[in-house]
């Protein structure tokens, strides 16, 4: 009997799945029609940059998986990444220190998340586009009259909102960023915030905030997609946007609007340092001899316990290090205020009472943690990508 409701069960899931290919096929046709052509030829660039068919097949394996999508799909994640180039981005920059468009774009290893993001179609970037003045907010404007509603709307940056939103203006006409920000978004397909200041405010928003900063979805009241972390990782970028090449909505999101597949899961939970923490192991000063030996470092701040992100299994730059791993307590940059609420970012947030009386490690986890799960939304894979749009996460 058992036996044979999970074979019913998994040919559920595979008619589900199989469904959910055909879906994917049909938007990619689609997409192939509608938008202009790759502006570069995948293999091409690839060969150029030293990466062999063999390492793009492989990479297309583990971004699969990472989409949390059964190896079936490998195909599908190919063919979006072969026309990354053709979905054009409008990226903004508001109140922030562009440290992450300089994570982003400004790679020096040649692996093909990197590479991708190389070749992305920026319509309109001001940090590193050529044209000022008129010359941009034309470029600005072209790419809003050529793409209504089919272009990709990157914000970096909190908004101020303070003095009716002139702390910060922006081109010849001195336009605020909140009028930018509103013109823009609402003629955008999606809308992505890269890094904690647009998703959450971060640090222009930290206290005593003099501009009233805001991120991009409480300053305008609008759903968005949010690519946390101070700097976010690139990796997590890519993955939502070939998400919305493939099925023409963008990923799961937990109710803080980050895609589940990156930031479904705690530091804490993934760390290499874990084993010292539930062995009671910690560092105690810098440089002592639990540093040298790879020990916990909760007792030097480590905020792992608190924060939802993949840097333990992605890592930085081609996946060669990631902040504990370097030998410094995360700090909480993918969670909301993390500037303010993680503070002091070298010290348990337990011995600064911030959860009243005399607690342990132990205790301050499972309470801290507690608030965070709180706003943690579950959602089944099928379910959640199946038409899923960034306005209906929950
Ligand atoms: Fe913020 Fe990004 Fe931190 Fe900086 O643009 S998320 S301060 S890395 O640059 O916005
Ligand atoms: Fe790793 Fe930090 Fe958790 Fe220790 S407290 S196991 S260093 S995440
Ligand atoms: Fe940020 Fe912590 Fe990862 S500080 S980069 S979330 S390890």
């Amino acid at each position: 009997m058992g036996r044979q409701k999970d074979k019913s069960y998994q040919s559920t899931v595979s008619r589900q799945y199989r469904q959910l290919m055909e879906q994917c096929k049909i938007n990619l046709d689609k997409m192939e029609q509608e938008l202009p052509p790759p502006r570069d030829d995948l293999k091409d660039t690839l060969k150029e940059r030293g990466v062999s068919r063999r390492d793009f097949l492989k990479w297309a394996s583990l971004t699969t998986s990472a989409l949390m999508l059964p190896p079936m799909f490998k195909p599908l994640v190919a063919r979006a990444a072969e026309n990354f180039s053709r979905l054009p981005v409008v990226w903004l920059h508001f109140a922030e220190c562009t440290g992450c468009s300089e994570a982003l774009l400004r790679s020096t290893y040649p692996n093909v998340d990197d590479i991708l993001l190389d070749t992305i179609s920026l319509e309109y970037h001001e940090t590193i586009m050529a044209a000022a003045g008129y010359q941009a907010e034309a470029c600005l404007e072209k790419a809003l009259h050529d793409f209504p509603g089919k272009f990709i709307c990157v914000v970096e940056g909190a908004i101020p909102m303070g003095l009716d939103g002139h702390y910060l203006t922006l081109g010849p006409k001195g336009k605020t960023g909140l009028e930018v920000a509103k013109e823009v978004t609402s003629k955008a397909a999606v809308t992505i915030c890269i890094g904690s200041c647009s998703c959450f405010g971060n640090v222009p928003a930290a206290k005593p905030n003099p501009t009233d900063c805001l991120g991009v979805g409480d300053a305008l009241g609008i759903k968005t997609i949010n690519i946390a972390g101070c700097p976010p990782n690139p990796v997590n970028f890519v993955g939502t946007l070939l998400h919305y090449l493939m099925f023409g909505a963008l990923p799961p999101c937990d109710s803080l609007g980050r895609p589940v597949w990156a930031y479904g899961k705690r530091i804490h939970d993934y760390c290499e340092r874990r084993p010292h923490y539930d062995a009671g192991e910690y560092v105690e000063e810098w440089g002592d001899d639990g540093a040298k030996k790879g020990w916990c470092l909760y007792k030097m701040g480590c905020k792992g316990p608190y924060t939802f992100a993949n840097c333990a299994k992605v890592r930085f730059n081609a996946g060669v290090s990631w902040p504990v791993m370097a030998g410094h307590g995360c700090i909480g940059c993918t969670e909301p205020a993390f500037w303010d609420s993680m503070a002091p970012l070298e010290k348990p947030i337990a011995e600064k009472n911030v959860i009243g009386g005399e607690v342990t490690v132990d205790k301050a986890g499972a309470a801290l943690l507690g608030v965070t799960l709180a706003g943690m939304a579950a959602h089944g894979v099928i379910s959640a990508i199946k038409g899923h749009k960034p306005e209906n996460h929950d």
